[in-house]
């Protein structure tokens, strides 16, 4: 039987989102008024998605998302880390995100620079969610120079970054704003790298990725200076 439809809410200074549930196909699909679009399946924890907090923001400049510092873009460039989303429970570590089902569109990166910011400034690439969700990112890149590289992370909460599968930052917990660092030892050629990310409770978020070639000064890692 074919299901629809269609009711409006308004928070604050929220954009009016139009939900559709299409109860056949077993998802949602969640239109903002500026034409955004965000599909939500109701197969994973349903329940969760009447909490969903609208916080996307066109007025405040309070609430209004940096948007040079943002988990993502759904517009894939080459290079691009891939951003998989996920709705989560409510744990104190990242949960195992190979046997989550991921909602909505993914998105693309090529560098981590989301800065420590309270939650309801708005949840850049992410609408519609301000806690408990996570993202993966999955890419490759190429290193000409081979040698040991640093990495740090900065999260809030945990974050687990592999290269090549193996755990070179393991900070999964639930935490503030905090570093990690790892070392890896990377020959000349391609390399996968994993960032696992989540964002637990309220009222912090951060993640950025930094990387110090041997020899150099840290940098922010960007897929594009590794080709
Ligand atoms: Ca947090």
């Amino acid at each position: 039987m074919f299901i629809k439809s269609r009711f409006y809410l308004s928070i604050g200074l929220a954009l009016l989102p139009i939900l559709q549930a299409n109860a056949q196909a077993g998802g949602m699909e969640i239109t903002y008024t500026d034409g955004s679009k965000q599909a939500v399946s109701l197969n994973q924890e349903s329940e969760k998605i009447k909490i969903i907090e609208f916080k996307k923001s066109t007025g405040s400049s309070t609430t209004k998302p940096n948007n040079d510092n943002v988990f993502g873009s759904d517009t894939f460039t080459t290079g691009s880390l891939k951003g998989e989303i996920f709705f989560i429970s409510e744990v104190n570590r990242i949960p195992d995100l190979d046997n989550l089902r991921p909602v909505g569109q993914p998105l693309y990166a090529t560098s981590l620079n989301i800065t420590a910011r309270r939650f309801d400034q708005g949840f850049p690439g992410i609408p519609g969610r301000t806690e408990w969700f996570a993202i993966k990112y999955t890419g490759s890149f190429f290193v000409a120079n081979e040698g040991m590289y640093n990495f740090r992370t900065v999260s809030d909460d945990g974050v687990i970054l592999k290269i090549d599968n193996r755990v070179v930052i393991d900070d999964g917990g639930v935490h503030a704003p905090q570093s990690a660092t790892g070392q890896v030892y990377l020959n000349r050629g391609e390399h996968n790298i994993r960032v696992d990310y989540f964002q637990g409770p309220k009222y912090d978020l951060a993640l950025q990725l930094f990387v110090t070639p041997s020899g150099q000064n840290e940098k922010l890692f960007d897929t594009r200076d590794f080709k």
